[in-house]
């Protein structure tokens, strides 16, 4: 597909899609001209009269000089991406020190998301840590405990790694029907970076691990002491203790200096402010894994420690906030992800799961990590339902809402990875609605 092209001024600018008018060279030089007094007049024919016309006209930037270096030491986004920002809902949680805030994965592009843009999921708020007085106790059934610095921890041989981060809670509201009508609350708590730190199995090899070590008890400096079980044998497969995110050191909101990520599992395991490590024989059977973070089944009883996340995938365009401007040329495009390893295959559906069609995964498709989908789509105009569906390298295909409900009834809180329906209204606005 040729790219397409702004015009215009900030705030009144409007798509020009190449394929659409007969685009050439010489009417992409006309543009600034064509510009001027001609605003009333239809794309093609503003186009069609700029022919041999001149460049762009000077905008006021371009005719004098621009701020120096000095001026932002610190990068920042574009005054005019001020709407691109993290969200909260202000009534979902009584405070806003155990809340959430939520992706905008409508205006992302790409696997990765910003560091200022990446989700927070808080249950004591955020803790801002002096690193130098941070320690990392690693204890219990290991031969040699140890107390660890930054420094000490930064001194082991390092690794990066893209993993995505999914609170289970993510799509929770929609056990029972859809809510809010936009992308960034229903899905929104998700982010993907890449991780630097030191494997976790390095660590406790350091300590030596004692032969009836069966599971692994990680806890936040945060005031939740937020704390979690994991099995050994996840631990050393494939987590990591990390003081990075995306080339410099990892954000506040993301657990400064320290975290543990857990790659593929469900948000709450990837403990922030990371402060201890023990090891026992058996679960610990924390808050974190009684009273919440667990499944209430149709029969009544809960399931425990669901640590997995399952395949799951998502249109981000279009989407309630990114609508549709009028029939032609679009490309579809969306995020897959899954806890098993890789997504394999995405199918997008125009018809509310009638028909299907696979759509391109773009690479790097990483494992444990959001894989970028897009199909292009030429609409007619009239209503669709869009849906996207993830299969993974297990062979894991991601459910419907009416078939989870089956399996799971709608009492459950987390680890919703149904299906997405957004309706498509002749005047392109989307909704976020399910199907029965
Ligand atoms: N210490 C601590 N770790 C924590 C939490 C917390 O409140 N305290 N929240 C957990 C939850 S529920 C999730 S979903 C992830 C969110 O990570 P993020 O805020 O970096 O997006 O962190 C987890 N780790
Ligand atoms: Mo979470």
């Amino acid at each position: 597909m040729r790219p397409t092209f702004w015009r215009g001024k900030p705030g009144r600018s409007k798509l020009i899609d190449p394929n659409d008018v007969g685009f050439n060279r010489r009417a992409m030089l006309g543009l600034g001209a064509a510009l001027t007094g001609t605003l009333a007049l239809g794309r093609n024919a503003a186009l069609a009269q700029s022919e041999g016309a001149s460049p762009p006209a000077d905008a006021p930037w371009s005719q004098s000089q621009g701020s120096g270096v000095v001026d932002r030491p610190y990068g920042r986004p574009a005054d005019f991406e001020a709407g691109v920002i993290r969200r909260n809902i202000p009534w979902l949680t009584a405070t806003s020190e155990s809340s959430a805030s939520f992706t905008p994965l409508q205006d992302l592009h790409g696997i990765i998301t910003p560091n200022g843009l990446f989700f927070e999921r808080h249950h004591s708020g955020r803790a801002d840590i002096d690193p130098s007085q941070h320690r990392l106790m690693i204890h219990g059934m290991v031969e040699r405990p140890l107390l660890l610095s930054l420094q000490d921890i930064q001194r082991f041989p390092q690794v990066s790694r893209t993993h995505f981060i999914e609170c289970s809670a993510n799509g929770g509201m929609h056990w029972r029907s859809s809510q809010l009508n936009s992308l960034q609350f229903a899905h929104g708590m998700i982010g993907c970076a890449e991780w630097t730190g030191v494997r976790l199995s390095t660590l406790l090899e350091e300590v030596g691990i004692r032969k009836e070590a069966r599971w692994v008890m990680v806890e936040g400096a945060d005031g939740a002491h937020m704390n979690r079980s994991l099995p050994l044998e996840k631990c050393l497969d494939d987590c990591l203790v990390v003081y990075a995110q995306n080339g410099e050191a990892l954000r506040p909101e993301q657990g400064y200096p320290l975290r543990l990520v857990v790659p593929g599992w469900e948000g709450s395991v990837s403990i922030k402010w990371l402060r201890r490590i023990k090891l026992g024989d058996r679960p610990w059977h924390s808050r974190e894994e009684t009273a919440k973070y667990t499944d209430l089944m149709p029969d009544g009883t809960a399931r425990g420690f669901s640590f997995l996340m399952e395949a799951k995938s998502v249109i981000t365009f279009p989407c309630p906030e990114k609508p549709l401007s009028g029939a032609g040329l679009y490309e579809i495009r969306g995020l897959a992800w899954t806890g098993n390893g890789k997504v394999k295959r995405v199918d997008v559906s125009m018809d509310g799961g009638i028909t299907w069609q696979s759509v391109r995964l773009h690479e790097p498709v990483l494992s444990k990590a959001l894989t970028r989908f897009t199909l292009p789509w030429r609409w007619d105009g009239k209503p669709a339902l869009l849906q996207s569906r993830a299969i993974d390298e297990t062979g894991y295909v991601q459910p419907t809402i009416a078939a989870l409900r089956k399996r799971r009834g709608s009492n459950s809180v987390y680890h919703n990875d149904s299906i997405q329906t957004w309706q498509l209204k002749a005047d392109g606005s989307v909704f976020d609605v399910q199907l029965g």
